[in-house]
């Protein structure tokens, strides 16, 4: 009955920012949300972006429906930019020209996620799905509410600010054959830290003797180095052992939010590699099945975006290339430059320049993000977690020296 229906509790990511909106403090910071911010704490569009939205604002000429699972002009800049980028990646093309790719718009990276693992509860024998400890706390939502099964893989050890990585490879081990994997892309949300190149084929070398669904989330392409083309590096190892049919088959959710700054408009994408273009035509028709009666047909603005910007004629691509860039150098050297006021005295925080994205992930107690909530109005997740891009030449000292006092304390 409706007059029954207890309070949910609020998110708590998007919790943060509801309190930092009711602090009048003026100094006060919201490292909450990873959504970027310039220098002087506001949020951005890409120039890039609004030339291409003037573009569409001057040559659009409908606003019909798009497909079920998109325009395949958005589907095959999807696919071309992730598997095949410029033609350069031999493996990822093999794959397109065999047809093994099945690609989807979403709504965005979440719907991505959403979309996969129901499709994975519909169609997939095994429901248990192997996620970091930790990760994204709306993962274990998305697939808990599709019906898949969550469970933790040892990832991070939050005493020594690191990686995990013997304990990660024998608790996956450990797992029965055939389990989901959840695998971050790059730019681990929240920990920042991701395998080195060594430890993935490692990983991977698990994966193919325990038969694992790989399921790779890419919301960050583009954070760890700067170049979406050089953030890719795992998507390159699958791409090679699906064409060797030792991995056959894996799932890729890609959003556009973070690198393109396309946040409300909701623009991603699932890719599944599958074992043949014959079962490539069955999981297609599936997957317009699956998604029909959600939603019907994704968003049309930020997809169009996208296309207008991998439109050669435009010149745009460049120039994104160049913006997101920048984006990435600006968080990099707010990253420094909190290093650079931390007191290292009695205190190491190196860690802080191992991770990459825009994310720290400080180590810091639940205790101490709430002092520094009440005391210092710096608004940060329970688990340590700081959205950098809330930090500037304005306020990175202030910030500094409140961390410094708390861990004084
Ligand atoms: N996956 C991870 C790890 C994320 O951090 C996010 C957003 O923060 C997403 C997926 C999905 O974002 P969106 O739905 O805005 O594309
Ligand atoms: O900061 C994070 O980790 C995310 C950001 O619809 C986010 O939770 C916020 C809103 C949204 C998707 C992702």
């Amino acid at each position: 009955k409706f007059g029954e229906i207890p309070l949910a509790p609020p998110d708590k990511i998007l919790g943060i920012t509801e309190a930092f909106i009711n602090d009048s403090n003026p100094k006060k910071i919201n490292l909450g949300v990873g959504a970027y911010r310039d220098n002087l704490g506001k949020p951005i569009i890409f120039p890039s972006v609004k030339e291409a939205e003037k573009v569409l604002l001057q040559k659009e000429n409908e606003k019909e429906y798009t497909p079920i699972i998109g325009s395949k002009k958005f589907q095959n800049i999807v696919k071309n930019f992730i598997f095949n980028n410029s033609g350069k990646d031999a493996n990822g093309k093999q794959l397109i020209d065999d047809g093994r790719i099945v690609t989807s718009q979403t709504i965005s990276g979440t719907g991505s996620l959403r979309v996969i693992a129901d499709f994975l509860n519909r169609f997939y024998s095994n429901k248990k799905i192997l996620v970091p400890k930790p990760t994204w706390a709306n993962h274990v939502a998305v697939f808990n509410d599709a019906g898949l099964q969550p469970e933790f893989y040892s990832y991070y050890e939050t005493s020594k600010n690191d990686l995990d990585f013997a304990n990660l490879k024998k608790s996956l081990e450990s797992q029965p054959d055939g389990s989901i994997v959840l695998l971050h892309a790059c730019c681990h949300n929240p920990t920042g830290m991701d395998l080195t190149n060594e430890q993935w084929d490692q990983v991977l070398q698990i994966i193919e003797n325990k038969k694992f669904f790989p399921l790779v989330d890419m919301a960050y392409q583009g954070f760890a180095s700067g170049k979406p083309y050089e953030d890719i590096e795992l998507i390159r190892k699958l791409t090679k052992l699906a064409n060797e049919n030792k991995i056959p088959t894996f799932a890729l959710c890609q959003s556009f939010a973070k690198n393109m700054g396309l946040y409300g408009e909701r623009t991603g994408s699932i890719s599944i590699i599958t074992p043949s273009a014959q079962d490539s035509k069955a999981i297609e028709s599936q997957l317009k099945k699956l998604i029909r009666p959600i939603y019907s047909s994704p968003p049309i603005h930020g997809s169009k975006i996208v296309e207008v910007i991998f439109d050669e004629s435009t010149g745009l691509l460049p120039q994104w290339l160049s913006e997101l860039d920048q984006v990435v150098g600006r968080l990099n050297t707010v990253r420094q430059k909190l290093y650079d006021n931390l007191d290292k005295s009695n205190y190491n925080w190196d860690h802080l320049l191992k991770q990459r994205g825009m994310f720290v992930y400080t180590g810091l107690s639940p205790e101490q993000v709430q002092t520094l909530r009440n005391e210092y109005s710096v608004y940060a997740t329970d688990d340590g977690r700081f959205s950098i891009s809330g930090i500037n030449d304005g306020n990175v000292e202030y910030l500094a020296n409140a961390i410094n006092e708390v861990i004084k304390k």
